[in-house]
């Protein structure tokens, strides 16, 4: 099966270009946007971790090593599109345009956090898993019966592929031949159980077969990679061409939550070499090394750092000071 289902990748670990065939998709300008919001996505899961260790915020979900599938998968998305994430994804509602105030809001526990997205439709972070897939292909096709021209993304785990929603919303999109992606981050673990103990197939793209639906394997820490692969998937789905199932392969560096210690479940030694060598953003810093986009981008990073923990600061402070808003207004705040 994997060889049935290979690897797609565009970047190699090194940062050397794997596959000549969308040189004209890696632009010196794409290159910096999808540098820009890894960056930025990763600087605001750090201080994610670090607000919950100081007990200001309680649990948070960190989506570290992520960064690559998250941002490649949300940037390949037109404005109008919906964006379904579980409690990991918020990196990728972030590079779609979620309000990063909100967000924050949401970790602390506060109900204007809950509050959907200014402007563009992100559903909230699912904790049920697999419960939003059908919910996914229920607004593809009410876009399509209105002709909106809009697709939906649904994003899950390995561990959401042996749920009873994940099969559902996959057998539901085929028949309707719904727009909508299925985006599977596949990080190798359901908090402590490894993917290869938790079901007997040895990809999770083959599981399209049985709905008669594309399945691709893609490198997830590649963005290039999961950038066109999920770009390519939006495009047939806008087309009337039905669902794709995406299979992103990728790694959580971090824990589960924090409330989790993953040195109970797996060899850190060996985690530590694999984020060595396959971490998505050094992957991107090397590829700009290789292509004399080093430097300005260095200086652009600095910058963008500095920018945005004084905006998280900021917004942090500002916590307090905000009015708890009743809920009636949450419930009148809808699609
Ligand atoms: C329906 C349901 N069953 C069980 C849980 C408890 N639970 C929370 S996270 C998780 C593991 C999910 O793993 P995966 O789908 O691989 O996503 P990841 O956390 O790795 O991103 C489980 C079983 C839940 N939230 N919802
Ligand atoms: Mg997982």
């Amino acid at each position: 099966m994997m060889e049935k289902y290979p690897l797609f990748q565009i970047i190699d670990k090194n940062g050397h270009i794997s596959s000549d065939d969308y040189q004209t998709e890696i632009t010196e300008e794409n290159v910096k946007w999808l540098y820009y919001h890894m960056l930025r996505i990763r600087t605001y899961d750090r201080k994610g971790v670090s607000l919950q260790r100081q007990g200001r915020i309680g649990t948070y979900v960190p989506f570290y090593g992520q960064e690559a599938s998250q941002v490649g998968s949300a940037v390949a998305m037109n404005d109008g599109d919906w964006l379904f994430p579980t409690y990991r994804d918020h990196g990728a509602s972030l590079a779609f345009g979620a309000d990063m105030d909100r967000m924050l809001m949401h970790w602390n526990g506060r109900l204007e956090g809950c509050l959907p997205s200014r402007n563009k439709h992100i559903m909230p972070g699912s904790i049920p898993i697999a419960t939003h897939l059908p919910h996914a292909v229920g607004v593809a096709m009410a876009e399509t019966y209105k002709n909106a021209g809009n697709v939906s993304i649904a994003y899950f785990g390995d561990g959401a592929t042996s749920e009873g929603d994940f099969h559902e919303g996959l057998n539901m999109g085929s028949t309707f031949s719904a727009p909508v992606v299925f985006f599977n981050q596949n990080n190798g673990f359901a908090i402590s159980m490894p993917v290869e103990k938790q079901m007997n197939s040895e990809t999770i793209a083959q599981k399209a077969e049985a709905y008669d639906i594309p399945g691709i394997r893609v490198d997830g820490m590649d963005v290039f990679a999961v950038y066109i692969a999920v770009k390519e998937a939006i495009n047939r789905a806008r087309n009337g061409k039905g669902p794709t199932l995406i299979e992103s392969v990728t790694w959580r560096f971090g824990a589960h939550t924090t409330a989790d210690d993953p040195s109970k479940y797996r060899d850190q030694e060996q985690m530590e070499q694999i984020q060595n060598s396959l971490d998505p953003v050094s992957r991107l810093e090397r590829y700009m090394q290789n292509h004399d986009l080093w430097d300005n981008e260095r200086l652009l990073k600095c910058k963008q750092i500095k920018w945005l923990l004084k905006s998280l600061h900021q917004q942090e402070e500002q916590y307090n000071s905000f009015i708890s808003i009743p809920v009636i207004q949450c419930q009148s705040e809808r699609y």
